[in-house]
Protein backbone atom coordinates (compact mmCIF):
# COMPACT_ATOMS: atom_id res chain seq x y z
CA UNK A 1 0.00 0.00 0.00
CA UNK A 2 1.38 3.49 -1.47
CA UNK A 3 1.79 6.30 1.95
CA UNK A 4 -1.49 7.69 -0.43
CA UNK A 5 -3.50 5.21 -0.50
CA UNK A 6 -3.27 4.62 2.92
CA UNK A 7 -3.47 8.09 4.13
CA UNK A 8 -6.80 8.16 2.42
CA UNK A 9 -7.95 4.99 4.27
CA UNK A 10 -6.87 7.12 7.32
CA UNK A 11 -8.82 10.26 6.51
CA UNK A 12 -12.00 7.45 5.81
CA UNK A 13 -11.75 6.34 8.95
CA UNK A 14 -11.01 8.37 11.80
CA UNK A 15 -13.24 11.64 12.37
CA UNK A 16 -10.95 14.04 14.02
CA UNK A 17 -7.67 15.67 12.65
CA UNK A 18 -5.41 18.36 13.71
CA UNK A 19 -3.85 19.88 10.46
CA UNK A 20 0.13 21.47 10.67
CA UNK A 21 2.83 23.13 8.70
CA UNK A 22 5.55 25.07 9.34
CA UNK A 23 6.66 27.80 11.18
CA UNK A 24 7.04 31.51 9.38
CA UNK A 25 4.39 29.85 6.65
CA UNK A 26 4.89 30.70 2.88
CA UNK A 27 2.39 30.83 0.51
CA UNK A 28 2.57 26.93 0.46
CA UNK A 29 2.91 26.51 4.20
CA UNK A 30 -0.64 28.39 4.57
CA UNK A 31 -2.51 27.06 1.42
CA UNK A 32 -2.10 23.19 1.93
CA UNK A 33 -3.03 24.05 5.79
CA UNK A 34 -6.65 25.39 4.71
CA UNK A 35 -6.49 23.18 1.58
CA UNK A 36 -6.57 20.01 3.72
CA UNK A 37 -9.40 21.31 6.52
CA UNK A 38 -11.33 22.27 3.00
CA UNK A 39 -11.08 18.67 1.94
CA UNK A 40 -11.39 17.28 5.11
CA UNK A 41 -14.38 19.15 6.43
CA UNK A 42 -16.14 18.59 3.03
CA UNK A 43 -16.23 14.90 4.39
CA UNK A 44 -17.84 15.54 7.71
CA UNK A 45 -14.86 15.53 9.65
CA UNK A 46 -13.81 17.53 12.36
CA UNK A 47 -10.32 19.51 11.70
CA UNK A 48 -8.37 21.69 14.06
CA UNK A 49 -5.41 23.97 12.57
CA UNK A 50 -2.05 25.21 14.20
CA UNK A 51 0.90 27.07 13.24
CA UNK A 52 3.62 28.25 15.93
CA UNK A 53 3.86 31.75 14.17
CA UNK A 54 0.09 31.94 13.47
CA UNK A 55 -0.84 33.18 9.83
CA UNK A 56 1.00 36.19 8.49
CA UNK A 57 -0.98 39.01 7.56
CA UNK A 58 -0.04 38.68 4.29
CA UNK A 59 -2.52 35.41 3.97
CA UNK A 60 -4.91 36.69 6.27
CA UNK A 61 -7.73 37.32 3.17
CA UNK A 62 -8.02 33.39 2.46
CA UNK A 63 -8.49 32.67 6.40
CA UNK A 64 -12.13 33.18 6.23
CA UNK A 65 -14.57 33.29 9.64
CA UNK A 66 -14.68 29.46 10.56
CA UNK A 67 -11.10 28.61 10.21
CA UNK A 68 -9.24 29.45 13.53
CA UNK A 69 -5.62 28.30 13.54
CA UNK A 70 -4.20 27.73 16.52
CA UNK A 71 -0.81 28.53 18.20
CA UNK A 72 -0.28 25.45 19.84
CA UNK A 73 -1.77 21.82 19.43
CA UNK A 74 -5.17 20.83 21.28
CA UNK A 75 -4.26 18.81 24.49
CA UNK A 76 -6.38 16.22 23.20
CA UNK A 77 -9.29 15.43 21.25
CA UNK A 78 -8.01 14.19 17.19
CA UNK A 79 -7.04 11.03 15.93
CA UNK A 80 -4.41 11.98 13.30
CA UNK A 81 -2.20 14.90 12.84
CA UNK A 82 -0.66 15.94 9.64
CA UNK A 83 2.49 17.91 9.07
CA UNK A 84 2.47 20.03 5.58
CA UNK A 85 5.52 21.22 4.12
CA UNK A 86 8.16 20.13 6.85
CA UNK A 87 11.42 18.94 5.96
CA UNK A 88 11.89 17.94 9.53
CA UNK A 89 9.86 17.48 12.56
CA UNK A 90 11.65 20.81 14.12
CA UNK A 91 10.25 22.90 11.20
CA UNK A 92 7.11 22.80 13.01
CA UNK A 93 8.00 24.89 15.73
CA UNK A 94 9.53 23.58 19.89
CA UNK A 95 6.12 23.58 21.20
CA UNK A 96 4.17 21.22 17.98
CA UNK A 97 6.96 18.72 18.21
CA UNK A 98 6.54 18.33 21.63
CA UNK A 99 3.02 18.43 21.84
CA UNK A 100 2.33 15.94 19.10
CA UNK A 101 2.13 12.21 19.22
CA UNK A 102 4.46 11.12 15.42
CA UNK A 103 3.40 7.88 16.25
CA UNK A 104 0.10 9.48 15.14
CA UNK A 105 1.24 11.67 12.62
CA UNK A 106 1.19 11.73 8.63
CA UNK A 107 4.31 13.47 7.16
CA UNK A 108 3.30 15.38 3.41
CA UNK A 109 6.09 16.94 2.22
CA UNK A 110 8.29 18.08 -0.98
CA UNK A 111 11.67 18.83 0.07
CA UNK A 112 14.29 16.41 -1.08
CA UNK A 113 15.82 16.50 2.32
CA UNK A 114 12.28 15.23 3.98
CA UNK A 115 13.97 13.39 6.96
CA UNK A 116 10.57 10.74 7.15
CA UNK A 117 10.07 11.73 10.60
CA UNK A 118 6.45 10.33 10.99
CA UNK A 119 4.76 7.21 10.68
CA UNK A 120 3.20 7.68 7.64
CA UNK A 121 5.61 9.37 5.19
CA UNK A 122 4.01 10.71 1.85
CA UNK A 123 7.96 12.97 -0.08
CA UNK A 124 7.39 13.30 -3.74
CA UNK A 125 9.53 15.76 -5.65
CA UNK A 126 5.82 17.88 -6.23
CA UNK A 127 5.67 21.66 -7.21
CA UNK A 128 4.21 22.09 -3.70
CA UNK A 129 1.98 20.49 -0.85
CA UNK A 130 -0.79 22.04 -2.66
CA UNK A 131 -0.15 19.88 -5.56
CA UNK A 132 -0.25 16.93 -3.47
CA UNK A 133 -3.27 17.55 -1.87
CA UNK A 134 -4.97 18.51 -4.93
CA UNK A 135 -4.00 14.59 -5.86
CA UNK A 136 -5.86 13.79 -2.18
CA UNK A 137 -8.99 15.25 -3.16
CA UNK A 138 -8.84 14.14 -6.52
CA UNK A 139 -8.33 10.50 -4.97
CA UNK A 140 -11.13 11.54 -2.79
CA UNK A 141 -13.60 12.68 -5.09
CA UNK A 142 -13.42 16.43 -4.44
CA UNK A 143 -14.22 19.11 -6.80
CA UNK A 144 -11.41 21.54 -6.68
CA UNK A 145 -13.80 24.56 -6.45
CA UNK A 146 -14.59 27.50 -4.02
CA UNK A 147 -12.37 27.91 -0.92
CA UNK A 148 -10.75 24.64 -1.55
CA UNK A 149 -9.23 25.85 -4.99
CA UNK A 150 -8.25 29.34 -3.91
CA UNK A 151 -6.15 28.08 -1.13
CA UNK A 152 -4.66 25.16 -3.57
CA UNK A 153 -3.66 27.58 -6.33
CA UNK A 154 -1.78 30.38 -3.56
CA UNK A 155 0.09 27.19 -2.67
CA UNK A 156 1.06 26.50 -6.35
CA UNK A 157 1.65 29.78 -8.05
CA UNK A 158 3.67 30.55 -4.40
CA UNK A 159 6.02 27.43 -4.47
CA UNK A 160 6.78 27.44 -8.46
CA UNK A 161 7.08 31.18 -8.71
CA UNK A 162 3.92 31.67 -10.77
CA UNK A 163 5.02 28.62 -12.93
CA UNK A 164 8.14 29.80 -13.92
CA UNK A 165 10.41 27.40 -11.34
CA UNK A 166 12.00 24.07 -12.52
CA UNK A 167 9.83 22.27 -10.19
CA UNK A 168 6.14 23.14 -12.19
CA UNK A 169 5.71 20.08 -14.06
CA UNK A 170 2.58 19.65 -16.80
CA UNK A 171 0.93 17.86 -13.87
CA UNK A 172 1.10 21.12 -11.50
CA UNK A 173 -0.60 23.04 -14.62
CA UNK A 174 -3.13 20.67 -15.40
CA UNK A 175 -4.07 21.28 -11.61
CA UNK A 176 -4.23 24.76 -11.93
CA UNK A 177 -6.13 24.31 -15.41
CA UNK A 178 -8.34 22.66 -13.25
CA UNK A 179 -9.05 25.29 -10.42
CA UNK A 180 -9.48 27.91 -13.50
CA UNK A 181 -12.11 25.29 -14.76
CA UNK A 182 -13.81 25.01 -11.04
CA UNK A 183 -14.28 29.10 -11.70
CA UNK A 184 -11.38 30.75 -9.51
CA UNK A 185 -11.83 34.30 -9.98
CA UNK A 186 -7.91 35.59 -10.92
CA UNK A 187 -8.20 39.08 -11.16
CA UNK A 188 -9.73 38.61 -7.53
CA UNK A 189 -7.42 36.33 -6.39
CA UNK A 190 -4.26 38.38 -7.28
CA UNK A 191 -5.40 41.28 -5.91
CA UNK A 192 -5.62 39.58 -2.73
CA UNK A 193 -2.57 37.98 -3.02
CA UNK A 194 -0.05 40.84 -4.63
CA UNK A 195 -1.51 44.29 -3.14
CA UNK A 196 -0.40 43.70 0.52
CA UNK A 197 2.62 45.82 0.30
CA UNK A 198 2.68 49.12 2.59
CA UNK A 199 5.11 52.19 1.55
CA UNK A 200 7.42 50.67 4.16
CA UNK A 201 8.30 47.27 2.09
CA UNK A 202 8.96 49.79 -1.12
CA UNK A 203 11.65 52.22 1.11
CA UNK A 204 12.72 48.74 2.34
CA UNK A 205 13.41 47.48 -0.91
CA UNK A 206 14.85 50.66 -2.20
CA UNK A 207 17.69 50.81 0.64
CA UNK A 208 18.71 47.69 0.74
CA UNK A 209 18.52 46.99 -3.37
CA UNK A 210 20.71 50.42 -3.09
CA UNK A 211 23.64 48.45 -0.86
CA UNK A 212 23.28 45.23 -3.12
CA UNK A 213 26.12 43.93 -4.07
CA UNK A 214 27.69 41.09 -6.32
CA UNK A 215 30.53 38.69 -5.64
CA UNK A 216 32.47 35.84 -7.20
CA UNK A 217 33.18 37.64 -10.70
CA UNK A 218 29.59 38.49 -11.09
CA UNK A 219 28.21 34.88 -10.23
CA UNK A 220 26.97 35.85 -6.72
CA UNK A 221 24.32 38.41 -5.92
CA UNK A 222 23.98 39.58 -2.85
CA UNK A 223 21.11 41.70 -0.82
CA UNK A 224 21.25 42.37 2.57
CA UNK A 225 18.64 44.02 5.54
CA UNK A 226 20.17 44.66 8.89
CA UNK A 227 18.55 45.99 11.92
CA UNK A 228 19.16 49.74 10.83
CA UNK A 229 17.03 49.14 7.44
CA UNK A 230 14.11 47.96 8.92
CA UNK A 231 13.92 51.19 11.73
CA UNK A 232 14.48 53.37 9.28
CA UNK A 233 11.40 52.52 6.83
CA UNK A 234 9.56 50.96 9.48
CA UNK A 235 9.17 47.75 7.56
CA UNK A 236 8.30 44.26 8.82
CA UNK A 237 10.86 41.14 8.54
CA UNK A 238 7.82 40.09 6.29
CA UNK A 239 8.24 43.18 4.20
CA UNK A 240 11.32 42.23 3.18
CA UNK A 241 10.13 38.16 1.56
CA UNK A 242 10.94 38.98 -2.23
CA UNK A 243 14.43 40.82 -1.75
CA UNK A 244 16.41 37.29 -2.70
CA UNK A 245 14.48 37.37 -6.27
CA UNK A 246 15.87 40.53 -7.53
CA UNK A 247 19.37 39.70 -7.65
CA UNK A 248 18.56 36.59 -9.33
CA UNK A 249 17.24 38.80 -12.25
CA UNK A 250 21.18 40.49 -12.91
CA UNK A 251 22.96 39.01 -15.88
CA UNK A 252 25.13 36.26 -15.01
CA UNK A 253 24.09 35.84 -11.37
CA UNK A 254 23.63 32.02 -10.68
CA UNK A 255 22.97 31.94 -7.18
CA UNK A 256 21.37 34.86 -4.83
CA UNK A 257 21.75 35.63 -1.67
CA UNK A 258 19.52 37.40 0.68
CA UNK A 259 20.75 38.19 4.76
CA UNK A 260 17.89 39.70 7.10
CA UNK A 261 18.70 40.53 10.63
CA UNK A 262 16.12 39.37 12.86
CA UNK A 263 17.08 39.49 16.50
CA UNK A 264 20.54 39.87 18.03
CA UNK A 265 23.00 37.36 16.63
CA UNK A 266 20.11 35.58 14.47
CA UNK A 267 20.18 36.20 11.03
CA UNK A 268 18.02 34.54 8.15
CA UNK A 269 19.61 33.29 4.83
CA UNK A 270 17.84 32.75 1.97
CA UNK A 271 19.36 31.32 -1.49
CA UNK A 272 17.72 31.19 -4.94
CA UNK A 273 20.13 29.74 -7.75
CA UNK A 274 19.43 28.95 -11.61
CA UNK A 275 20.87 25.83 -13.32
CA UNK A 276 22.62 23.41 -11.51
CA UNK A 277 23.79 24.72 -8.17
CA UNK A 278 22.02 23.25 -5.44
CA UNK A 279 21.39 25.45 -2.95
CA UNK A 280 19.89 23.11 -0.83
CA UNK A 281 23.07 21.49 -0.31
CA UNK A 282 24.95 25.06 1.08
CA UNK A 283 21.81 25.81 3.33
CA UNK A 284 21.94 22.21 4.79
CA UNK A 285 25.58 22.51 5.30
CA UNK A 286 24.85 25.65 7.23
CA UNK A 287 22.27 24.09 9.13
CA UNK A 288 19.19 25.36 7.24
CA UNK A 289 17.37 23.19 3.88
CA UNK A 290 14.89 23.59 1.24
CA UNK A 291 14.73 22.49 -2.14
CA UNK A 292 17.72 22.71 -5.36
CA UNK A 293 16.91 26.25 -6.55
CA UNK A 294 15.31 27.41 -3.50
CA UNK A 295 17.05 26.63 0.15
CA UNK A 296 17.21 28.95 3.09
CA UNK A 297 18.08 28.82 6.80
CA UNK A 298 18.79 30.70 10.20
CA UNK A 299 22.77 31.63 11.04
CA UNK A 300 23.54 32.39 14.83
CA UNK A 301 26.31 34.81 14.09
CA UNK A 302 26.21 38.45 13.30
CA UNK A 303 25.60 39.98 9.44
CA UNK A 304 29.15 39.89 8.86
CA UNK A 305 30.04 36.52 9.72
CA UNK A 306 27.12 35.79 8.16
CA UNK A 307 28.23 37.20 5.03
CA UNK A 308 31.84 36.10 5.35
CA UNK A 309 30.63 32.19 5.87
CA UNK A 310 27.83 31.91 3.48
CA UNK A 311 29.82 33.44 0.73
CA UNK A 312 32.37 30.79 1.21
CA UNK A 313 30.44 28.06 1.02
CA UNK A 314 28.99 28.76 -2.19
CA UNK A 315 32.32 30.04 -3.39
CA UNK A 316 32.85 26.05 -3.06
CA UNK A 317 29.78 25.08 -5.08
CA UNK A 318 29.96 27.09 -7.88
CA UNK A 319 30.61 25.66 -11.46
CA UNK A 320 34.31 26.21 -12.96
CA UNK A 321 34.42 27.62 -16.03
CA UNK A 322 33.46 24.46 -18.30
CA UNK A 323 30.77 23.88 -16.68
CA UNK A 324 29.53 27.82 -16.72
CA UNK A 325 30.02 27.52 -20.60
CA UNK A 326 27.60 24.62 -21.13
CA UNK A 327 24.88 26.42 -18.80
CA UNK A 328 25.35 29.38 -20.96
CA UNK A 329 24.97 27.25 -24.28
CA UNK A 330 21.92 25.86 -22.32
CA UNK A 331 20.09 28.60 -22.13
CA UNK A 332 20.09 29.64 -26.15
MN1 LIG B 1 6.41 24.05 -0.02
Amino acid sequence: MTPRSRIREIIQQHRRFLILSHTNPDGDAIGSLFALGRVLRSLGKEVFFCNESGVPERFAWLAAADLEVLREPPTEGFDWAFALDCGSASRMGDTVERGIDLGHTVNIDHHQDNSGFAVINWVEARSSVGEMIALLARDLDIPLSGALGEALYLALVTDSGFFSYSNTTPESLRIAAHILEQGLDLDRFNANLQRQWSLGTVKLHGLALQNAYLAEDGRVGVVTVDEDALEHTGATREDSENLVDYMRRVRGVQVSLCLKWESPGRIKMSLRSWGEVDVSAIASSLGGGGHANAAGGVLYTDMRDAEKRVLQRIAQDLPGPHEEASLNAGAH
